[in-house]
């Protein structure tokens, strides 16, 4: 298949989890690919997740806020960028509903800057990185469509509805050529240690308690990074403008099942469970139909759950030194709100 193709690349957020490993498998797999990397490296974004790419001839780093459109607008056009891949966001649900305001700040607010920023200087595709949070929850049966109702319902998934909604006002009002991709939710290296599964290992690691919110029967859709990275890409190359793309692997657990997953992976007993206060306003189920991307784009999911859920034990058993560093004290006074 071949269609659009991607030169110089602007990626917002690839000091983060799925952007670093975006960024890494870019480079790996388009070799006439050049890449700047911008990100405001908040408690989420850490360098030591491309450490290994700084010296790489294709690859930048410039440290930036996307809601800086000038700066932004400066370095489209210095650098002649033609596609931005946009991941960068307050991305945690909890975080969200300690405090909201950065939410909206970045990811409405730095949204309709970079989308600004991107029609000025006439980039020929925006990638419009979302989730299958903005659908809101499912009961027992269903899955989401790219045609079910937005119905977002923690401040996070809200605010990514928002970004959502203004990359879609850009491409019908202006024509910007604006690439929508939703995915579930994601598990692999370098993902921040507040998330389900970085989480739990290294609180198996450490043989704490770990706290599971309510019955622990809320259902996820997990998927590998990778997989998503490859469908973002598809996305980018194969995508139409104003199209919406959902990204999943069909693989749904309910979180008790993924936590003893888990322990037994780490060699921990399923007594360090600890059944907590159930998260406000947590979203019963997720399950993403993907059947679009999949027939559109040429993409499919490659990773297999089980060697995949080992492997990211693995990472994080052998990259302590990582994970370490990436907890900060900031994270630290976080969990213990
Ligand atoms: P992350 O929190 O690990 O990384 C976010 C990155 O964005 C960090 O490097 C951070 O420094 C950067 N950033 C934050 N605010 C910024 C700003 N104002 N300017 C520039 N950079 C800023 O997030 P992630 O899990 O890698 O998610 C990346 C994207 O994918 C997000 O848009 C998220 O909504 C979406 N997504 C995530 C998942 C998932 O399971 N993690 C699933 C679907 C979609
Ligand atoms: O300590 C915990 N205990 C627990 O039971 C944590 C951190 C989570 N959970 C539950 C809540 C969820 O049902 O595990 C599930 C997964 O939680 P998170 O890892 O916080 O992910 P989620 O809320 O599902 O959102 C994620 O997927 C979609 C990402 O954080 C989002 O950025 C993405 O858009």
């Amino acid at each position: 298949m071949s269609g659009y193709e991607i030169k110089k690349v602007f990626v917002t957020g690839g000091a983060g989890f799925i952007g670093s490993n975006f960024v890494r498998h870019l480079l790996e797999i388009r070799s006439e690919v050049n890449l700047i990397n911008y990100d405001a490296l908040t408690y989420a974004g850490n360098l030591e997740s491309t450490a290994d790419l700084t010296d790489h001839p294709r690859y930048t780093f410039v440290h930036g806020d996307i809601c800086d459109g000038e700066k932004v607008a400066g370095l489209l056009k210095d650098h002649k960028i033609d596609t931005i891949i946009h991941f960068a966001a307050e991305s945690h649900v909890d975080r969200s509903i300690l405090s909201g305001a950065e939410f909206v700040r970045t990811n409405v607010g730095g949204t309709q800057s970079l989308l600004e920023a991107a029609l000025k200087c006439g980039v020929s595709r925006f990638v419009q990185v979302s989730t299958d949070e903005v659908y809101g929850s499912l009961g027992e049966t269903g899955q989401f469509t790219e045609s079910t109702p937005l119905a977002p319902n923690s401040p996070y998934s809200a605010s990514k509805a928002g970004a959502d909604l203004l990359a879609r006002s850009y491409y019908h009002t202006f024509g910007l050529p604006v690439v929508t991709t939703r995915c579930s939710n994601n598990y692999g290296p370098y993902q921040f240690p507040e998330k389900l599964i970085p989480l739990m290992i290294i609180k198996a690691m450490r043989d704490e308690r770990l706290p599971v919110y309510g019955d622990g029967m809320n259902v996820r859709d997990w998927i590998h990074v990778l997989d998503h990275c490859d469908a973002v890409l598809a996305a980018a190359e194969m995508g139409l403008p104003g199209e919406i793309y959902n990204i999943g692997s069909s693989n749904e657990w309910p979180n008790i099942e993924i936590v003893k997953r888990l322990l037994h992976h780490v060699g921990k007993p399923e007594s360090l469970v600890q059944y907590v206060k159930d998260r406000p306003g947590h979203d019963r189920r997720y399950a993403i139909d993907s059947t679009k991307s999949r027939r559109e784009l040429g993409w499919a999911p490659k990773v297999n759950f089980d060697q995949g859920l080992a492997e990211t034990v693995q990472w994080y058993l052998d990259n302590t030194t990582w994970w370490e560093n990436v907890m900060s004290e900031e994270t630290q006074n976080y969990s213990e709100q």
